[in-house]
């Protein structure tokens, strides 16, 4: 059983997380109304597909992508956790790796920290630690802004395991049970092709740490190299990652696409049930 908040997560058989993104909408100058309503709006069709868990971000983690201050992701993401911990019965994450959103979003009703930095930032810790939340810790080299311009490894799988292994056992030592702790190799995030492929191959050395595994693959640009083109439709591609994750030993799959990634998973279950 995985614990977060209120809620405890059977992981017996891999679950899907839906990728909540609150961000301004440039094309109809609703302000941020009509963004709030559009992400509760897209968050409740994402229950609907069948999603376990909804992880709610405001600010952008993909390669180069413009850093959001922390007011405007408190503005961007507060409201829609304030209404859904209202209305829907699963549990709700903050994908941030500022401490003092994880502290508002807390204290809105998330059950789960989603943090892309493994709660390394001052204070990140503590907030977690005082509270009863689950948290997922993320492997990144480097940072966002210039983390894909020239990633480095001498062993892929080894350094990614060292690293969760090491960040696990300071999460441990704070007093956050290891019932509420999720580990994950951040696909991505200051990694080649050949890296994120050999960490999708090798993700049951990752299962030796002995924590249940979040896998994020979804439409990101290691499945674009893999197609071999920049064609944009990565839907059927990261079906096909989330499967091989499954199979390999990933609980939880962040995936944009809920519904196809549940049918999916259900193959699965049926196979080992
Ligand atoms: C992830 C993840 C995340 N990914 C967790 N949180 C993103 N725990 C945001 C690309 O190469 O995998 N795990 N939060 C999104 N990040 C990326 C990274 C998006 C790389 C796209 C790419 O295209």
């Amino acid at each position: 059983m995985f614990i977060c908040g209120k809620y405890q997560l059977d992981l017996t058989n891999p679950c899907v997380m839906g990728v909540v993104n609150v961000t301004p909408d440039s094309f109809s100058d609703g302000g941020q109304y009509a963004s709030t309503n559009k992400a509760v709006e897209h968050a409740l069709q994402l229950v609907e597909e069948g999603a376990s868990i909804l992880d709610i971000g405001g600010e952008s983690t993909r390669p180069g992508a413009t850093p959001v201050g922390l007011d405007e992701e408190l503005a961007r993401v507060i409201l829609v956790i304030e209404k859904l911990a209202k209305i829907v019965n699963i549990p709700l994450s903050i994908d941030t790796y500022k401490p003092k959103v994880m502290q508002a979003a807390i204290d809105a009703g998330i059950s789960i920290v989603n943090d892309i930095n493994a709660l390394q930032a001052p204070g990140a810790l503590e907030v977690v630690a005082n509270s009863d939340v689950g948290v997922c810790l993320m492997h990144m080299q480097g940072s966002p802004q210039t983390m894909q311009i020239d990633p480095q490894y001498d062993d892929v799988v080894a350094e990614v395991s060292a690293f969760l292994t090491a960040r696990f056992n300071i999460v441990m030592q704070a007093g956050i049970s290891s019932s509420r702790i999720l580990l994950d190799p951040g696909f991505g995030f200051g990694k080649r092709t050949m890296h994120n492929i050999a960490l999708l191959k090798q993700l049951a050395q990752l299962r030796q740490i002995g924590q249940p595994l979040l896998v994020g693959l979804s439409r990101k640009s290691v499945l674009g190299q893999v197609l071999g083109d920049n064609k944009t439709d990565r839907v059927a591609a990261s079906i096909a990652a989330s499967v091989v994750a499954a199979i390999n030993g990933a609980n939880i799959l962040r995936v944009h696409d809920v519904r196809a990634t549940v049918d999916a998973l259900k193959v699965i279950a049926a196979l080992r049930g």
